[in-house]
């Protein structure tokens, strides 16, 4: 099994510290994606859609899209759970991670790819007024966010979960996507103190 890895994007970094947090080892394939590596035929080949992360099995199977690579770990290695547990718990982290992802994830990378000059072969065309146009929705959401962390310990619950791991990267990317958070979501800022400290976070 080969985990092929992209650094210090987000969404290789949301399996890998999904990974740390399973207490998994697997064989990673550094990518160098500032070198287009990510387009190369090897990656290509796997993935058409050529982004990463792309797990390749020994039987020839490929899984990409990070959440349904989590998923894959989740069933082989159900402890600790990180998808939920029982049916109210499972569609409430499903929920909190489609919401992240849409309404967060979505934004403060938009607001990357498409206002940073390194990412003009990335994203085409790179639209910088899209760019901007996102920086206030991110900002936007951090009030929902805030609010639900205000009586819940994690974002979905009282549980760490995948939840958390797609919010966390999507906070960390907030400084590469010129976006600030206001100081007035506090509950935000405590949540991510805590899992910031998370052995994990430094996957
Ligand atoms: N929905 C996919 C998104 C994967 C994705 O966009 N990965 C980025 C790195 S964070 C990528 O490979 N980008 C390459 C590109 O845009 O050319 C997932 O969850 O894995």
């Amino acid at each position: 099994m080969k985990l092929y890895d992209g650094g210090r994007a987000p969404n290789p970094r949301r399996v890998r510290i999904f990974l740390a947090e399973k207490g998994l080892s697997i064989p990673l394939v550094p990518v160098d994606m500032a070198a287009m590596g990510h387009r190369s035929n090897e990656i290509t080949s796997l993935n058409p859609l050529q982004r990463l992360p792309v797990l390749e099995l020994d039987n020839g199977s490929v899984i990409t899209e990070s959440v349904a690579i989590c998923r894959y770990f989740e069933e082989l290695h159900p402890q600790p759970p990180l998808f939920g547990e029982g049916a109210l718990g499972k569609a409430l982290v499903e929920m909190w991670n489609r919401r992240v992802e849409l309404n967060f994830m979505a934004p403060v990378t938009s607001a990357f790819r498409h206002t940073h000059p390194a990412m003009v072969e990335w994203e085409v065309p790179q639209i910088p007024q899209w760019g901007e146009a996102n920086r206030p929705k991110a900002i936007g959401f951090m009030a929902v966010l805030d609010e639900q962390l205000a009586t819940s310990a994690f974002i979905a619950g009282d549980q760490f979960s995948i939840a958390d791991i797609t919010l966390l990267v999507s906070v960390d990317f907030l400084k590469p996507a010129k976006i600030v958070m206001p100081e007035e979501f506090v509950n935000l800022k405590r949540w991510h103190e805590v899992v910031s400290n998370r052995p994990s976070a430094k996957a």
